[in-house]
This record gives structure tokens, sequence and C-alpha cells, in this order.
């Protein structure tokens, strides 16, 4: 499949020395020195499925177009696109501030999936590659103060192998094809332009990023980097301590102490305002956040927070929402916190992707601890070197991306690199590919040890099956396991799948000591309103008796420190014999968030024992 190469053209040329590209993913928050609007709403839509529209230049002017909304994604708006994931243009027009002129101008995109190219007034300034993370563009020069400026966006999304989630090339897939569209990961390839659209402006001298690392007593580290090489001083202060970091060059480190600090926990998330002010000696630029004093490390096989063991309760979820798709729906994220606090969760997983940065921050408001995971799902170490070997270069800019992005929050108690990794290709589960254990090997032992270069801070982890293999689970500091039997296997046999998990979960411990174990996954389909008695699969008694057998078995072992049923809520995935309805329905809440048996039982379990 032909594709376009991504582009990055900028539209102001980094001045040598003094202008650095920005580094930091911050979020742009607003303060004295900063603006931050969002551009959404409406925009003007068209698909360009013949990948016509740059030769006829169409960032000139959408000629033919329809309404979308952004963010959104077009499946679940128009029904034409519904399983569309190839090129899309949108089209919107902004007005800049005279007042702003002088000002540092940028567009920061939170997700576009896949690809994205960026024209403003028909001029390419810059471009991305990789949904889920965010991308700043620096429009300074391009924007005209006189007039409203045209900004297009090219949007792209063709499922192939190299890309995160990988697809498999369909020569091969074509023959044992059972999802449409072809995915060989269990969720939707929604498609758009997924989190706000951010005009934001700061000071030519601005902070550009900032790392905070926070003690027990509480003294916070902080990093500073500039957005020029500038030298000078930063005031910082939190929770009422303040002190002074020399910045030469457009960096500089330094810390500060809150007395008596209260820690950031699920039971009390306590978050501290930390204020970067750069004075020369006016004020240049104040750079705020919220931050909380917090501590996770891994001991033996428990899971420490703030000196604590700490157990898991939560679910895997996924950024999936009716109408929305996969676009950011704040109303629906503040309900699903809602409706995990209801159940007692205290948890969960980013899966299969990072979530939106206003994900993460209510998770900090919120007292959820996360486990967060980038897109490397359906890596398969069966491929071809050359291929695996750029899906690990792709996935090591994701994880210093999603690490730039989420390394101050204090929700993040845990990086995940990537779930269930194979090594046989899809269409044969039954042939082993010689040198494939290897080769996963490598590749993580690359991605995992960048990880904790990135953040010696956390711990890093990679989500697998529980058969392993463990040379690949064993090189993460938590054993992450996912486990379907009563559903994929001992199908409809509740009895026996009870003996075998018990089984399995001593095998992980025989073979991987040591090591805190957290269930990721576990779960049965149930299609709302099927009941039966004694309970059958489908049947939401049967959902309810599986997760609940789980739960209690992996109670009984200390060194279990997490179970998340999958999934929260039912999700949208490709058609198959498998998903009824085109969703997989092992959510113990309907994709419109009505609680199924499960979630009154899992209310039950965890308010009352807690684990
Ligand atoms: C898994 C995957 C998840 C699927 C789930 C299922 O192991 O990690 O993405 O949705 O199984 O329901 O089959």
């Amino acid at each position: 499949v032909a594709t376009s190469l991504p582009f990055v053209a900028p539209a102001r040329a980094a001045q040598p020395g003094t202008r650095r590209a920005s580094g930091g993913l911050l979020y742009p928050h607003e303060s004295v020195t900063r603006t931050t609007r969002e551009i959404g709403g409406v925009w003007r839509f068209r698909t360009d499925p013949s990948d016509i529209g740059e030769r006829e230049g169409w960032e000139n002017g959408l000629a033919q177009f329809r309404l979308i909304p952004v963010p959104a994604s077009w499946n679940e708006i128009f029904d034409d696109v519904r399983n569309y994931t190839g090129t899309a243009w949108y089209e919107t027009y902004l007005n800049v501030a005279r007042s702003l002129k002088g000002q540092r101008i940028v567009l920061r995109f939170g997700s576009v999936q896949y690809a994205a190219k960026v024209w403003l007034n028909g001029k390419a300034v810059g471009g991305h590659v990789g949904g889920h993370l965010p991308f700043v563009i620096d429009i300074t020069d391009a924007v005209l103060f006189d007039g409203p400026n045209r900004l297009t966006v090219q949007v792209e999304n063709k499922l192939l192998l190299e890309r995160s989630p990988a697809v498999p090339d369909t020569g091969r897939f074509a023959m044992t094809v059972t999802h449409y569209p072809q995915t060989t990961y269990d969720f939707f390839p929604f498609t758009g332009i997924h989190r706000p659209v951010l005009l934001c402006t700061m000071p030519e001298v601005c902070v550009d990023d900032i790392t905070v690392v926070t003690t027990l007593s509480g003294r916070v580290t902080i990093d500073v980097a500039t957005s020029t090489t500038w030298t000078g001083k930063a005031k910082v202060s939190a929770g009422g301590s303040t002190a002074t970091i020399a910045i030469r060059d457009g960096r500089g480190s330094g810390s500060l102490s809150i007395a008596n600090p209260r820690l950031w926990s699920p039971e009390d998330p306590h978050l501290y305002t930390l204020s970067v002010r750069l004075e020369d000696p006016a004020l240049l630029d104040e750079y705020r956040m919220k931050i909380g004093v917090r501590t996770v490390a891994v001991d033996g096989d428990r899971l420490l927070l703030n000196g604590k063991p700490v157990f898991l309760r939560g679910f895997g979820k996924h950024e999936d929402f009716p109408v929305h798709g996969r676009g950011l729906d704040v109303a629906s994220i503040v309900r699903d916190f809602e409706l995990m606090k209801w159940l007692g969760a205290n948890s969960f997983r980013t899966s299969h992707y990072p979530y939106s940065d206003e994900a993460m921050m209510l998770a900090d408001e919120l007292g959820f601890l996360v486990i967060d995971e980038s897109s490397g799902v359906s890596l398969v170490f069966a491929d071809p070197p050359a291929t695996i070997e750029a899906r690990r270069l792709r996935l090591e800019d994701e994880m210093r991306a999603l690490v730039s992005r989420d390394k101050n929050h204090p929700c993040v108690i845990l990086w995940s690199v990537a779930n269930e990794p194979q090594t046989k290709p899809f269409n044969t589960h039954n042939v082993e590919t010689p040198g494939a254990v290897e080769a996963g090997v490598r590749f993580f032992k690359s991605v995992i040890g960048l990880t904790r270069t990135l953040d010696p801070t956390r711990p890093v982890t990679l989500v697998g099956h529980d058969y392993g293999p463990d040379e690949w689970l064993e090189l993460g500091d938590v054993i992450c396991a996912n486990k379907y039997g009563g559903w994929y296997y001992l199908v409809g046999q509740l009895d026996k799948a009870r003996g075998a998990l018990v089984g399995a979960i001593n095998d992980i411990r025989k073979r991987m000591p040591g090591k805190p174990v957290i269930i990721t996954e576990f779960g049965a389909d149930a299609v709302a309103g099927m009941h039966a008695q004694p309970a059958e699969m489908w049947s939401e008694e049967y959902q309810s008796e599986m997760i609940e057998m789980y739960i209690e078995v992996a109670k009984t072992f200390p060194f279990i420190v997490g179970t998340h049923p999958w999934a929260f809520a039912d999700f949208r995935t490709s058609q198959s014999v498998t998903r009824v309805g085109a969703l997989n329905h092992k959510g113990v809440f309907t994709r419109d968030r009505r609680p199924k048996l499960a979630a009154h039982t899992l209310r039950r379990l965890w308010k009352t024992a807690g684990r």
C-alpha cells in the first residue's frame, strides 16, 4: 500500500544556537504570560480515497466538504466512512488577535490518528506520525494578524505492518481474515482528529520542559529547560516553599522542600501547584502545573506507594465512547471515573495506547493509579527482522514522547511498553518461528532499558500472556499477565478454570520468582440482558461468576498486587464471528455505561474486602 512520507517542515527556521525545537510535551496550561484556546467545534471535512488532495492543492481550500465535529472519530459520524481508514482532509478558519503579535504561537494537537500533515494559509507548517500522543507545531511566522487563517489538516490512518498498533500485511492475513476492518488487535481502528487542537501563545523565552521528582520528606527536585539558550533565574514555588534555580544556556536544576507534605494517594489525592517563573528581572514567563508528592517502588514482590504496599483494583479500559468514537469526550471520562469510584476501583490501565492529557489530569485529581501503556499491541516476532527493527525504533520514539508527556503525573505508577506480544504469526497460531523469542528479548531489553533511563523513578512492565514467553515477561519489574481460562479455553467450564488458574499462578511464581504479579486482564463477554441459570457463556451470570472467581483466587496469593477485570465497558471492535454487534462485550458496563450484574458483584467485592 502506498503511503505518503511523514514530513516535518517547521514554519520558522530554528535559529542556530538560540532557539531549539520544542522538546517538551507538557500540557499548555494558561498563566499570566500564556494563553490557550481550543480550535474545536465544527470543521470542514473531505475524504481523499485516491490520495489526490496534495496534487490538487486541497490545502488551498476544500472545494467540496461536509461538516464534522472536532474532536471525534469520523467512523462514528458518517455511515459511508464507517470502515474507512484512508486519507481525509480537515479545514477550519481562525483569527489570531493582533495583541498577540510578538508572542510565540503554536498549535498543539492532542492526538491525530495516525499521520497528520498541517498547512496554515496553504503553507506547510509541520506534520506528525503516530496517534495517541500530542505534537506541537510552531506557527509564529505563518500566522496572519489581519484576517482569518485557514488551517488545513490531512489525516491518514492506513492500516500498515510497520505502524503501531501493527496490522499484518493483507497478503498473509487475508487467508484467515476473521475481522473486518482487518486488524489483529481487538479494538476498532478509529480515525480522525481525536483530541483537542489548541492554539497556544507564550513568550519567546519560555519554559519548554519541566521534570519533577518528589520524595516522601517533601523534597521536590525540578529540572527546567527553556525554549531558547537563555541564561537567567527561575523562581520556583510549591506548598509554601520557594527556591531559585540558575538557568544556564537553557537548562537548570534545583529543589525545594515542602514541610510536612500531604502525600498523594488514592485515599487523599492531594495536589500542590508548582509555579516556575523566569525572571529577567521582570517576569518573562510563568508555567504552573499541579504536582503530587509521592513515591512508587517495587520491593521484592511488593508494589509500594509511599513506601506502603498497594493493591490495584480496577480495569483495562478503552477510549471508546458512543458517537465520539475515540474522540475526546470529557463528560464520559468524568462519568467513567465516577463509576469506577462507585465500584471501589483505585486504578486502571491505558490499554492499549496512551490516553488523553485530560484523562491523566483527572486521574491525578481523583486519585487513580495508572498503568500507562504504549500503543505496542499486536507485536509479532515472526515478522521479518527489518519490520521488527522499524517497530523498535518507532516504539522507542513513542516511549520518549509518552514519558515526556506523562512523567510529572503522580497517577502514573508503572509504564507498560507492550500488550500481548506474540512469537507466532496471527494466521498460524500453531507454528513456532525459530528465533522469535530471542528477537523479542533483544527488542524488549532495548525498549525497557530505554524507558528506565528516561524515567528511573517508576517501574516498567510489558503485559503478556500468562504463558509467556517467560524470557520476555521477566524483563519487567512487575509481571503483568492476561488470563482467559473459562472463556477462550476451558470454554464454559468455570470449575475447571478455577483449578487451571491456581495452577497457572503457582507456575508463574515458580518460573519468575520474587516479583509482584498483576492479572491485567480476565473476563467473559456478556450481552447485557442475557441471563442463564445455571450460568452459561454470554450471560451476565457467567461473566459475574467468572470475575468473582478470579478475584477470590487472586486474593489468596500475597504476591498478586492487582486484579484488573477486562474490561471497564463494552467497546467497538472489528466485525467478526466472535464479536456480537461489532462489540467486545467483556465490559462490566455496556458501551453506554449501564451496569451489568458483574458491576454490582465488583462493588460488593471491592467495597467490602478492598482487594
Ligand atoms: C486480550 C487483549 C484485549 C482483548 C481481549 C479479549 O488478551 O489484550 O485487547 O480485547 O483479550 O477480549 O479477547
